[in-house]
């Protein structure tokens, strides 16, 4: 009788293998179902086992590869589990939609990147990204950049009562700023987000000796991102930490946030809830914003407020709240409808398994 060597010798089993000797791997970026993922120094390229089931796996995560993680030209790995999230920021195609995105894991700092100028400053934009950061347990970062441009002062003002940490940044960008920034980095995982065209990658580059090679090995397999990014790619900061670049974003829904959150990420008003009537939605006449904000000065306070209702009423898919694109416009600017579309596929964050990330997502 003849037996048939290989595959059809084994015996049949249902249980899935360990991988108990699984490398642990840090994803770097994703594109079309490809993990780009470092072990030490080794970049690996890796795609998801079938056990990881629907599992989805973003730049950030930590992984454990099986089968070939020698990084050879060619050589697939396979992730076989995902490690437990500290943190994971996320964003909703738009208010109205409660279907979350994770964008990035176990960041613990979100600089907010925001031009003085050329685009201009759009602080609801902002306000969005504070509240995803709260919401996310990442500690804002706010990054003022084309101070050469633009005076910081007025924006600054506005976010004062909030004490959000800070840095401002212009061309010559100087080795204080540099340091500064640096400084604030140190030793964390940091990821960049902001409208395009902000300055996130110049600041990369002036970061990360290197950067443009690493985001062309990248770029390379994906035949994408020349000038604008086009996807979420890490890159490891000298002085230790990591910095994670992120294409310009014009929308970053918050539909995945419950409405008492997105106050409690107000902390700067939220204290001013205390004598509001029970269930308040602050979208009322009966609010006791209003007067607890002209108590304390109006002022920064009173747009902060304007910010948070229009954000609330988007949220409730009221048609005067602002949605969540229209919030990318200028602050006095027209609504993002008519404003030149400026960014190329821009919400294309590349974080999902293969159909999806090809896709720019949402609407
Ligand atoms: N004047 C001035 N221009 C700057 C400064 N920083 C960046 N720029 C310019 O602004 C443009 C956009 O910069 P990028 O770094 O590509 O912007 P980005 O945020 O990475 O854009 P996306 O990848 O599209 O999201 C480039 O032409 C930069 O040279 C600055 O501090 N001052
Ligand atoms: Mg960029």
């Amino acid at each position: 009788m003849r037996v048939r060597p290989g595959r059809g010798s084994r015996p049949r089993t249902r249980r899935r293998p360990a991988h108990e000797d699984a490398a642990q791997a840090f994803v770097v970026a994703v594109d079309r179902g490809r993990y780009h993922c470092v072990i030490g120094d080794r970049q690996v390229t890796a795609m998801t086992a079938r056990e990881l089931g629907h599992r989805r796996v973003v730049v950030g995560d930590t992984v454990s590869l099986a089968g070939d993680t020698s990084g050879a030209p060619g050589t697939l790995a396979r992730i076989v589990r995902v490690a437990p999230r500290t943190t994971v920021l996320r964003r909703s195609a738009d208010d109205t939609d409660p279907v979350e995105r994770a964008i990035v894991a176990n960041a613990d700092q979100l600089v907010i990147v925001c031009a003085l100028a050329d685009p201009p400053p759009r602080s609801r934009l902002i306000d969005r990204f504070l509240v995803a950061a709260y919401d996310a347990g990442l500690d804002p970062l706010l990054c003022l950049t084309k101070a050469d441009l633009a005076s910081p002062d007025d924006l600054l003002a506005g976010y004062a009562p909030l004490g959000t940490e800070y840095v401002v940044t212009g061309r010559p960008l100087t080795e204080e700023m540099l340091a500064e920034l640096r400084r604030k980095l140190a030793g964390r995982l940091s990821v960049l987000v902001g409208h395009s065209g902000v300055g996130k990658s110049t600041l990369v580059n002036a970061l990360v000796p290197d950067a443009g090679r690493a985001v062309g090995l990248v770029s390379a397999v994906t035949g994408r991102g020349r000038h604008t990014s086009s996807s979420a790619v890490a890159l490891r900061l000298p002085g230790g930490g990591w910095l994670i670049d992120t294409p310009g974003l014009r929308s970053f829904g918050l539909g995945h946030i419950a409405p008492d959150r997105i106050v409690q990420a107000f902390s700067d008003i939220a204290e001013g809830t205390a004598n509001c009537p029970p269930g308040c939605t602050h979208l009322e006449p009966d609010c006791a914003l209003d007067s607890w904000v002209a108590a304390h000065g109006g002022g920064p306070l009173a747009a902060r407020l304007d910010s948070l209702r229009r954000l609330l009423r988007s949220l409730e898919g009221l048609g005067s709240g602002d949605s969540a694109a229209e919030d990318s416009a200028p602050d006095d600017g027209p609504p993002a409808g008519t404003a030149p579309d400026d960014a190329i596929a821009a919400d294309t964050i590349a974080a999902d398994t293969a159909a999806g990330d090809t896709l720019p997502e949402g609407r």
